[in-house]
């Protein structure tokens, strides 16, 4: 499923691909990502400023068999446990991201770790494409999950500041200077999955192919995984969680997925 060199890349650069791992999921991740653009959430946003549509929703498992089965019964929650070298994997939630044939916004440089309630060392997002991608491809900055700060989050939509204070690092733009950091990206297949640490800092071109870019990203914590607050409303927010910083995250909410 994952052997021990991946692990290690996973570990040492904060972003793995691993092949084929869900080949046999894609029906049913596309059926439930239908369900999903079909009938949003109450998260679900559009992200497309000019041409195009970039459709991006999150937190729906509970309500869409097809993840909560993929999140339960594929090999996805093994193979993050042992990516994270974790006894254990908790679901944190499932994201769509959905960028239309035509869609030049790109999804900006950013870790997701800012935007959440969670710290550690032990945390991974499972992102899974229906379709071929090539250009609209994740990509992912190498070792980002070991930077000393945290870069700046921002609103998807207009960029602006996602919370008004913090000790951030600046949004880098590694296409500015191409030298100055490793970009990871691979040409990737349905079926075919990115496994990267929430502090591992990515992006995404727009979808300016004839094809849809339809992508499952699904999002795991392991066992030093602890709720932190931050400096404001979290994305996603969890409203009445009622955790305190330190406490690992209920699982009444955050149901324990692996072991089985
Ligand atoms: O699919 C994309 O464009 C971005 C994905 C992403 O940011 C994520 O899965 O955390």
């Amino acid at each position: 499923m994952i052997t021990e060199a991946e692990i290690e890349t996973f570990q040492r650069d904060g972003a793995v691909v691993v092949r084929g791992v869900l080949s046999d999921w894609i029906e049913v991740m596309a059926e439930g990502v239908a369900r999903n653009m079909a009938d949003p959430g109450p998260y679900a946003s559009e992200n497309a400023v000019t041409e195009g549509r970039f459709f991006d929703d999150y937190c729906n498992w509970s309500r869409i068999p097809e993840f909560e089965a993929v999140i339960r019964k594929s090999p996805a929650a093994e193979l993050v446990a042992r990516a994270m070298r974790s006894a254990t994997a908790q679901i944190f939630h499932d994201h769509v991201l959905v960028k239309e044939p035509g869609t030049p916004k790109p999804t900006p440089w950013h870790q997701d770790a800012p935007y959440y309630f969670v710290e550690g060392g032990q945390t991974v997002s499972l992102w899974c494409p229906l379709d071929p991608v090539r250009e609209a491809s994740l990509r992912l900055i190498a070792g980002s999950h070991r930077w000393d700060k945290m870069v700046r989050p921002v609103s998807w939509a207009d960029d602006s500041d996602f919370y008004d204070s913090g000790d951030w690092t600046p949004v880098p733009n590694p296409d500015a200077d191409p030298g100055a950091a490793k970009v990871l990206e691979w040409d990737m297949d349905p079926g075919d999955v990115v496994l990267f640490d929430y502090r591992t800092v990515h992006g995404a071109r727009g979808n300016m192919a004839t094809s849809r870019r339809r992508a499952l990203s699904l999002r795991f914590v392991g066992d030093d995984a602890r709720y932190v607050d931050r400096p404001g409303k979290t994305s996603p927010p969890f409203p009445g969680h009622g955790m305190v910083a330190g406490q690992r995250l209920r699982e009444d909410w955050f149901p324990l997925v692996w072991p089985r």
